[in-house]
Order: C-alpha cells, then sequence, then structure tokens
C-alpha cells in the first residue's frame, strides 16, 4: 500500500478519538523515515487554540501495533510516576496519549492502519540537526535520565516491538543473504560497500556476545536515540521530554548511546553525498559522552560505559549496513526522496565508522575521563 492510500483514512481516524475541540486544519509534519506525522490544530469551547500529534503507525515495519502501544503505555505511566516523584512536571516531560472514543490508545480503519495522537508538547521544539552543541549535550542528558528513570523496570517484561531490531549478528547474517540474491541486481556496483561490511563480521558480533556472556545486561532502551526524538524547552534550551517510543523494548544501554552519536556528533547530514564533509567531531563525542554519564547518574555498570565507544561505532555500522541491505531490496524498508538515497545515507555511516576507527584511541580516552 503507497503511503498516500495509507493515509486516505486520516480523516477517520481522527474522528474516532476524544480531542478536547474541534479540528480546524490538518498539516503534514515532522521528518521521520518510519511512520506518518500529522499536526492537528483545534478550536475548544472556550474559544483557545490546541494541536494535537496524530500518527500513523507504520504497520508494514511495526506489526504488532497492539503489543506497541502496550509498550508505551506501560513505560509512560512508569514514566510519570517517576517525574512526579522527582518533582517533575508528567503532562511535558513525557507522552500522553489521547483515547479514542471505544477506550483504546489506538484505532485500526478500515484498510488496516493504526493511528494514534498524542498531546502535543507546545513550547518545545525537536532539531533535526545539532545547531548549538548545547542542544546535543541536552540531548544526552535526557537519554541518559530516560535510562536513570527506567533503570528498575523489568526491561524483559516489554514487547520486543521489531523482532531483534538492534540484534547486529542477525542483521549481518541477513546482509549476507541478500546480497546472495541480489534481487535488483544492484550489488556489482556496491562491491566496496559490500566488502566493507563483511571485513566487520566481529563488529556485528561484539555486543551480542558480551550480552550472551553476561558483561552487558538488558535494559528499557529507546532505540532511535536521534537528536530529533528529544523536545527541547524554547525558553530554557534544556531537554523536556523523549519521544518517538515505538522502538522501546529491551536493549543494550550501549547502543542508544551508539545511535546518538552516529546521527549527532557526525559533522555532515545522514544522506550527504559528498563524503568529504563526513566525521565524527570529537568534541561533540565529549560534549554527548559527558551528558549521557551524567544523565544516567550512576546507573550504568563500569563496563557499559568503558563500550561507550563500541556502541557508537555498531551502531553506525549496523544503520550503514541496513541502508546498504535495503538498498540491495529494492529500497523497501526506509522512505527515499531521491534515486539511491539509501546508498548515499550508507555511504556517509561507513566513512563515519572509518573514522571513528582512526579515532579510537581517542574516544576511549575521552570516555574514561568521565569513568570516574
Ligand atoms: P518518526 O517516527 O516519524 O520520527 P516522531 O514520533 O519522532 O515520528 O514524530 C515526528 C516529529 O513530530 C518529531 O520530531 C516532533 O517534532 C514532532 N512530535 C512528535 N510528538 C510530538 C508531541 N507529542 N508534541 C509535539 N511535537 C511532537
Ligand atoms: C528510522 O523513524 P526514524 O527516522 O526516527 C529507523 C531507525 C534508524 C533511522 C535512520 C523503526 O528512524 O532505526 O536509525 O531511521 N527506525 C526504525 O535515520 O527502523
Ligand atoms: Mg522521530
Amino acid at each position: 500500500m503507497g503511503r498516500e492510500e495509507a493515509c486516505s483514512k486520516k480523516q477517520e481516524a481522527i474522528e474516532q478519538f476524544e480531542l478536547d475541540g474541534q479540528v480546524t486544519d490538518v498539516r503534514e509534519y515532522g521528518n521521520g523515515h518510519i511512520n506518518d506525522t500529522f499536526l492537528l490544530l483545534l478550536q475548544r469551547e472556550d474559544g483557545t487554540e490546541g494541536k494535537v500529534i496524530l500518527q500513523r503507525m507504520n504497520h508494514d515495519i511495526f506489526k504488532k501495533p497492539v503489543e506497541l502501544m502496550e509498550n508505551i503505555m506501560n513505560v509512560t505511566s512508569y514514566l510519570r510516576e517517576r517525574i512526579v516523584e522527582e518533582g517533575g512536571d508528567p503532562d511535558r516531560e513525557t507522552l500522553n496519549i489521547y483515547w479514542t472514543r471505544d477506550k483504546k490508545p489506538y484505532y485500526q480503519d478500515s484498510l488496516g492502519n493504526c493511528w494514534r495522537a498524542y498531546h502535543f508538547i507546545e513550547d518545545a521544539t525537536s532539531y533535526d540537526t545539532v545547531e548549538k552543541p548545547e542542544d546535543f549535550y541536552e540531548s544526552a542528558v535526557a537519554f541518559g535520565h530516560f535510562q536513570k528513570l527506567l533503570a528498575e523496570y523489568p526491561a524483559a517484561e516489554l514487547h520486543e516491538t521489531i523482532e531483534g531490531f538492534h540484534d547486529t549478528r542477525a542483521r549481518f547474517a541477513r546482509f549476507k543473504e541478500v546480497v546472495a540474491e541480489d534481487k535488483c541486481g544492484r550489488a556489482k556496483e556496491v562491491e566496496e560497500e559490500i566488502r566493507f561490511v563483511l571485513e566487520h563480521e566481529e563488529t556485528a558480533e561484539i555486543l551480542g556476545r558480551m550480552q550472551a556472556e553476561g558483561r552487558l545486561p538488558l535494559r528499557v532502551t529507546h532505540n532511535d536515540t536521534k537528536l530529533n526524538n528529544i523536545m527541547l524547552d524554547n525558553a530554557t534550551g534544556k531537554a523536556i521530554c523523549v519521544i518517538d517510543l515505538d522502538t522501546v523494548m529491551p536493549g543494550l544501554a550501549v547502543n542508544d548511546f551508539g545511535d546518538s552519536i552516529r546521527f549527532g556528533a557526525s559533522t555532515g547530514a545522514e544522506d550527504e553525498t559528498d563524503l568529504s564533509k563526513i566525521s565524527c567531531d570529537l568534541s561533540l563525542f565529549e560534549l554527548y559522552t559527558k551528558g549521557f554519564i551524567e544523565g544516567c547518574a550512576g546507573r550504568l555498570t563500569r563496563t557499559e560505559m568503558e563500550m561507550l565507544p563500541m556502541g557508537a561505532k555498531v551502531m553506525t555500522f549496523e544503520c550503514g549496513m541496513r541502508f546498504l541491505t535495503d538498498y540491495l531490496e529494492g529500497d523497501v524498508y526506509f522512505k527515499i526522496h531521491r534515486e539511491k538515497h539509501n546508498l548515499d545515507r550508507c555511504r556517509t555511516q561507513f566513512k563515519l565508522v572509518k573514522d571513528m576507527e582512526e579515532k579510537w584511541e581517542q574516544m576511549n580516552q575521552i570516555v574514561k575521563k568521565y569513568l570516574g
């Protein structure tokens, strides 16, 4: 089903939610690769205006919407309690859903698409790129704090919303199958990138092995820790809320750290075509390391902290391998906006991995500084 058709029941969906006003306008919103996000403008009975975030969950990717919403409900209600204990404002510091008229946290339309609606977090912004280093630092504190707040949550009880999401070993195995199938005949033109993946088998193995050996604990992880999944308060610049909780599930804390570095410490955009612009900015790496460790407030083990640089390398490698897999499969997973978009994205990630390998000593030294 194409995107347009998938969203054709938007109006039907809007009518199902118990919103606190009349919808006066509907706009496309956000830059995500997976879901479709809309901003609804509301006119309330008292004459004031309001906003609502409406999202169509991509059910080609999130195949278990019921479990997904269960995770979100469980985690956000747990977060609510912790935020209240800390004296925070749970209406702004975590996501809050609107219920449907039949008291469900989502609505499934007649085409099978699932929709949900969130209270809009006012006077806050999510940034697609690091415009100010302080914003990146703030996001680090917020994702670290997320680890702290959820440290006692029984991670294994959460559903795996996408099976093997950060199972880099399994993704490596799948990659080899996709290369062998080469169903779009694209393998020939990307031999260098394929070789790069195959040379990095150990990078694909290491974290899974350490987890299996009990050296890295299972945590509640966000799994999509890009800067644009944090809302920063417009007035104070402080990070107030971690959003985009679809991929919250059991995972490794180092991967949450790593995915942020992959995206935010890069000197160029994820789809930059001029690779000379891509490197890992060590001052941003340091800033994020400092903020993340502060936010975690002692909840990480020493091994987890020592493995933070590895988290960065593995997540960057894995993401590049995912983009390349998708390119070889015919761009069926990530939304693309131009020809070879996934290949361009893959190349930036591999360039970053190479750069991290060159800066490996320095990255480890930086982490050591904050080990305490
Ligand atoms: P995707 O999975 O497509 O990245 P997100 O849940 O991150 O979707 O939402 C896309 C964008 O919508 C975010 O980057 C943010 O700017 C905005 N957004 C999402 N939820 C809210 C919210 N509750 N309040 C305000 N803005 C939001
Ligand atoms: C996707 O939806 P979005 O853009 O936040 C993807 C992440 C990737 C990211 C790459 C569910 O995230 O895993 O790291 O693109 N999300 C899913 O930009 O696959
Ligand atoms: Mg997002």
